[in-house]
């Protein structure tokens, strides 16, 4: 098998997606840390491999794969055991929509580049940047919520008792939710699905504490 690299950072959510996706799928891979506290996104080595700055980039094969919802497509095409996308069209449009209310709408939000350019443009202090953060994650939590409610097809998890893709992107969601101190308890349907996925081996060795250079709880 050609070897698999993943450019990634314990913080990131987008590369906690695809790590999980990985590990769930047991494809062997190595993961190069991109430190987006200290810039590294803005290497020269980095600058060429991807031009936008930013992370997960998957390699593989000698093609290289940016943004998350690429990249997981991708995996579950090229390794098709234990997939991730339901074969009915209203399936798949269903899963692809919901995670895209986290992965296009909440997540870009509060990335590093949008939290520092509060900071700079607007004087937007930690607490400042934590209660936008955890704004749109709130809004992005009861969006979701309502989804899971009115479609009536979430089970144990996204999409009826399987993981798909949908899992990968609110498991992100809620974990990054977490992080950020928003008060995930508006969305018990969306939290409960999220807590199956992370008692999993797949979620549970992704998750971002327990990635090199998370800090250590105390
Ligand atoms: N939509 C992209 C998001 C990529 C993204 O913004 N990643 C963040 C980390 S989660 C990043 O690298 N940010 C660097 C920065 O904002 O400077 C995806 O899903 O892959």
């Amino acid at each position: 098998m050609m070897s698999v690299t993943l450019y990634g950072f314990w913080r990131s959510l987008a590369a906690f997606r695809v790590r999980a996706l990985l590990h769930y799928k047991e494809i062997p891979f190595n993961e190069k840390i991109i430190n987006l506290l200290e810039g590294d996104q803005f290497s020269a080595d980095y600058h060429e491999r991807n031009p936008q700055h930013v992370i997960p980039l998957l390699e593989h094969d000698g093609h290289r794969v940016t943004q998350s919802l690429a990249i997981m497509e991708y995996i579950d095409q090229v390794w098709p055991e234990r997939p991730i996308l339901p074969t009915s069209a209203i399936e798949r449009a269903y899963v692809r929509s919901i995670s895209q209310i986290t992965i296009a709408d909440t997540h870009p939000l509060v990335v590093p580049r949008i939290r520092n350019y509060l900071n700079k443009t607007y004087g937007q202090d930690e607490a400042g940047q934590a209660s936008w953060a955890q704004h749109w994650f709130n809004e992005g939590s009861l969006a979701i919520e309502q989804r899971l409610k009115s479609d009536g097809l979430c089970g144990q998890f996204t999409l009826g008792d399987q993981i798909t893709l949908g899992d990968f992107a609110l498991c992100s969601h809620i974990v990054g939710a977490r992080l950020f101190g928003a008060d995930v308890s508006i969305a018990p349907t969306l939290v409960a699905i999220a807590d199956r996925c992370l008692a999993t081996e797949a979620f549970m060795l992704s998750h971002p504490m327990k990635q090199s250079g998370a800090p250590i709880k105390k």
